[in-house]
């Protein structure tokens, strides 16, 4: 078995939600935030057999698209004043181009429900 851990942009969690469901996968989804950013995004843990792996990161795939390019002041705007006061002098960066979705599978020993 398989633990897949999907970080995705919020605007595809709904459709991911969908998808998975739709083809029988169990999948919990957290609120989570980028270290980076410091803006929100959604994380997904999703246990499933070793030979449905590739389906899932499919359907992840096919779910989560596209790069996105964000401008600006970008820990101004994501309303963190946190990353300018430690580092004041570090300069921020004015584009940072995010994923679709950041995946990592992990090994899973044991799935005990009681
Ligand atoms: P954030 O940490 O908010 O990062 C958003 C985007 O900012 C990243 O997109 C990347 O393009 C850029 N970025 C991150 N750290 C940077 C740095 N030190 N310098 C310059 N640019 C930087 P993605 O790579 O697509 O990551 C999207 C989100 O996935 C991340 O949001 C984070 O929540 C998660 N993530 C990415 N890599 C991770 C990792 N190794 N471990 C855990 N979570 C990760």
């Amino acid at each position: 078995m398989k633990m897949i851990v999907a970080v995705i942009r919020d605007e595809y969690a709904q459709t991911l939600t969908e998808q998975l469901t739709h083809k029988g996968f169990g999948a919990t989804k957290l609120a989570s935030t980028g270290g980076f950013l410091r803006a929100g995004n959604t994380t997904f843990l999703i246990g499933v057999p070793a030979a449905q792996l590739e389906e899932v990161m499919a359907i992840i795939r096919t779910s989560c698209p596209s790069k996105k390019s964000i401008k600006g002041d970008l820990t101004l705007k994501e309303g963190s004043l946190k990353g300018a006061a430690a580092n004041p002098s570090q300069p921020l960066p004015s584009e940072v181009e995010v994923g679709g979705a950041t995946v990592f599978v992990l090994d899973v020993e044991r799935m005990i429900k009681v």
